[in-house]
């Protein structure tokens, strides 16, 4: 990078290879001389950062076009050789815009927009391109997919942070995946399509729709020509970009053979036939390293047998991962081409009861030849997504110069160019996923977390620290104060809309800190102050209004509820609350219950995917959260639950997304983890939910599901859940 300088008000992002911005500034011209002739598109664009009117008399010149253009003819050696790069030059007497292409021209005009202030614009020399040729976003989640709206919005904020790709591909799209990926879209739906497509187009961004099929796709000519109809009615609709995903499916849609033999002959019969249609890009079943069994020869058929220029995804070592060298060095071999980047950050259809809006970190900064695309798998949540892909933009287009707090601070501002510091105390303490079953984690609180320690280790000492508390009690009214503002915040509505709910639960988290804090002075202190039993009643009350918030908003069947600050912040908290109350107990010889929660359940298992799944206590009923992917079972392994105390359970509910498996499982419950009663299991024809009868109407401590079968058993974990009764 050349000398860039960070001028406190300017920033361009993302950040750029080369720019050197000078002190001295010039007045946005009144008129000006264009030379050059681009398409309205660009001229548009123009006019819109440096206003219409154009004079062939005017002294101050506008050079504007791409590599081969006349008008930029004389500048043709300062314009990057790299593909979407631009040369921008602002001196008193002109401005030069220089792509290397179309598109380095249209990102040489949201840098010169970026320079714009109050009508003035820095003079400046900036040598741009990107470092890896495809950066965007799939829309790869489980869940509501993106309102029209919102993916309206979403492409222009591609365009605006230089990101190329959209892929659209939702997996509860029902015209995206199976069965109905076989039928075209309804006219009201197909519309739209062909609205962001045309969005996408102004906003310099490829709009690549997905297909997945292997759900029940069968390895005939029907299936095949099915699947090319629908390509080409999406081609009617203007879609000049293809994906086909393999991914989460068991059974004949996940053999490499047939997969790399229907790709090729959409290569072959399709994309090269139409010459207007770019590299066709797919999802393996195998998309990570964990899944992958090399012996098997799966990703080493697809790396030999699928067209040399077929893009092919990659999720990194695990579903959820960050992608560093040694993923690159792992996977590109076995590819023979470089791997094209799903990451899948900040996506939350596993948590889906917290906000991801922390910093983009942990991808390497030296990978920038080893893969071909960076795409990110966002939240079902567009707006407050936005937070990450900001950063993502910037990672993706100069990897080495990419740092990620300083990016997030700048995404933070992006969004809320008035109240972003509210924004970063919102964002600072929900970041991170809480225990999942992929065990992905981010950090959260980070700056404030050695003050909760001293906090916590001091006031257990009997010695409270006198600066840590007034930095937490500081702390905790700024995030009563933050919530409040972003409540009523007005220049991110849509961001306000989605986090609502956990802007309330935010607030009553900083509410329920600071009676805790004055819990603590209080039983240091006698005499004066707030009653102690006081502001117990007042702590619990809180803690009531949290859990009713968690019980009432964002009931999905899968992470259902409202988790703010769950990582240190929270627990902090509670032990606090805990300690004083005990405290207080032993002085006074009361009895006051000093757990703020507790969950009975805890869950074991030798199934490695389900080895970390979270179990969750609500309305007295059991649930494992659900997973997304197909689980593999291991012959005879099993999921068992322990709960903390013995109670008669019922109405138990079992779903593993697959027909016909009542007899190859087994449900049992026992008192003393040795004696095992047998439930019977029961599947209707043509059902996925399995029905459980003959539980004992006597109290349990243990339930239990396994695979008795002695072989490896490849079902979804939909859900699994029972009742307690004491
Ligand atoms: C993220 O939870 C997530 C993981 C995968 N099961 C799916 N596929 C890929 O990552 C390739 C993805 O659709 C899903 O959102």
């Amino acid at each position: 990078m050349g000398a860039y300088l960070h001028a406190q008000e300017l920033h361009l992002q993302p950040t750029p290879q080369k720019a050197q911005i000078e002190n001295s500034k010039i007045a946005l011209p009144e008129s000006y001389r264009m030379n050059g002739a681009v398409d309205s598109l660009i001229t548009n664009k123009l006019q819109s950062i440096i206003g219409s009117s154009t004079s062939p008399k005017s002294k101050f010149n506008v050079f504007i076009g791409k590599y081969g253009d006349k008008a930029v003819n004389k500048f043709k050696k300062m314009i990057p050789t790299q593909a979407e790069g631009y040369y921008l030059n602002i001196t008193p007497k002109q401005i030069v815009v220089a792509g290397r292409d179309n598109r380095g021209m249209y990102y040489g005009l949201q840098t010169l927009a970026q320079l714009v202030q109050e009508d003035s614009l820095n003079v400046a020399t900036i040598t741009d391109f990107p470092d890896i040729a495809f950066r965007g976003v799939v829309e790869g989640f489980y869940g509501t997919p993106w309102s029209h709206a919102a993916r309206l919005r979403q492409l222009e904020f591609y365009g605006k942070n230089k990101l190329n790709t959209y892929i659209y591909g939702p997996k509860d799209d029902p015209y995206h995946t199976s069965p109905n990926w076989r039928k075209p879209y309804p006219e009201k739906e197909a519309a739209q399509i062909g609205e962001l497509i045309a969005t996408a187009r102004q906003n310099e961004v490829d709009f690549v729709w997905a297909i997945h099929p292997g759900r029940d796709i069968q390895w005939n000519e029907a299936d095949r020509d099915a699947l090319i109809q629908k390509f080409e009615n999406m081609y009617a609709l203007g879609v000049r970009s293809f994906a086909v995903f393999f991914d989460d499916i068991s059974g004949e849609g996940t053999k490499a053979d047939r997969q790399a033999e229907l790709l090729n002959y959409i290569d072959d019969h399709f994309v090269k036939v139409k010459k207007d249609v770019t590299p066709l890009i797919m999802c393996p079943t195998e998309y990570n390293k964990s899944w992958s069994n090399v012996k098997g020869g799966y990703l080493t058929t697809l790396g030999n047998r699928l067209n040399p220029g077929i893009e092919i995804m990659w999720t990194g070592d695990r579903v959820i991962a960050c992608i560093d060298k040694p993923t690159m060095e792992w996977i590109n071999p076995l590819l023979k081409r470089k791997a094209y980047i799903w990451w899948n950050f900040p996506v939350s259809d596993y948590v889906r009861d917290h906000l991801l809006l922390g910093a983009v970190y942990g991808n390497g900064l030296d990978i920038k030849e080893d893969m071909s695309g960076f795409v990110a798998n966002p939240m079902e949540r567009a707006e407050a997504s936005k937070i990450a892909l900001y950063s993502v933009a910037d990672y993706a287009w100069n990897l080495q110069a990419y740092d990620s707090i300083t990016s997030w601070k700048h995404s933070l501002r992006d969004l809320m160019p008035t109240d972003y510091k509210a924004l970063q105390t919102f964002a600072a303490h929900n970041s991170d996923l809480g225990p999942n079953g992929h065990g992905f984690r981010r950090e959260e609180s980070a700056e404030l977390t050695p003050v909760l320690k001293q906090v916590l280790e001091s006031y257990r000492k009997g010695e409270p620290d006198k600066k840590a508390f007034m930095r937490l009690t500081f702390e905790l009214s700024q995030i009563v104060t933050a919530s409040d503002i972003l409540l009523t915040n007005e220049e991110a509505p849509y961001f306000v809309e989605e986090v609502t709910p956990w802007l309330n639960q935010f607030k009553l988290l900083g509410e329920y800190g600071q009676t805790v804090m004055t819990m603590c002075y209080a039983t240091q202190k006698s005499g004066r102050g707030p009653r102690f039993d006081v502001l117990y009643r007042r702590a619990r009350a809180l803690l009531k209004q949290m859990y009713r918030i968690d019980a009432t908003e964002n009931q999905n069947p899968y992470q259902p509820g409202i988790k703010t600050g769950s990582l240190i912040l929270l627990p902090t908290l509670n032990e606090l609350f805990a300690l004083s109350t005990e405290r207080y107990n032993k002085n006074n010889g009361t009895q006051l219950d000093t757990r703020a929660t507790y969950n009975p359940y805890t869950l074991e298992s030798n199934v490695p995917q389900l080895a970390k799944q979270p179990v969750q206590s609500r309305h007295s009923e059991a649930r494992v959260s659900p997973s997304n992917e197909v689980i593999k079972w291991p012959a005879g392994a099993y999921v068992t639950i322990h709960m903390e105390s013995y109670g008669q359970v019922h109405n138990m509910r079992i779903n593993l997304g697959t027909q016909d498996v009542a007899d190859k499982f087994r449900v049992e419950t026992s008192a003393d983890g040795v004696n095992w009663i047998v439930a019977t299991l029961a599947q209707a024809a043509g059902s996925v939910d399995l029905s459980v009868s003959g539980l004992p109407a006597t109290d349990v401590r243990f339930v239990r599901l396994s695979n008795i079968t002695s072989d490896e058993l490849q079902v979804y974990f939909k859900q699994f859940t029972f009742g307690v009764r004491k």
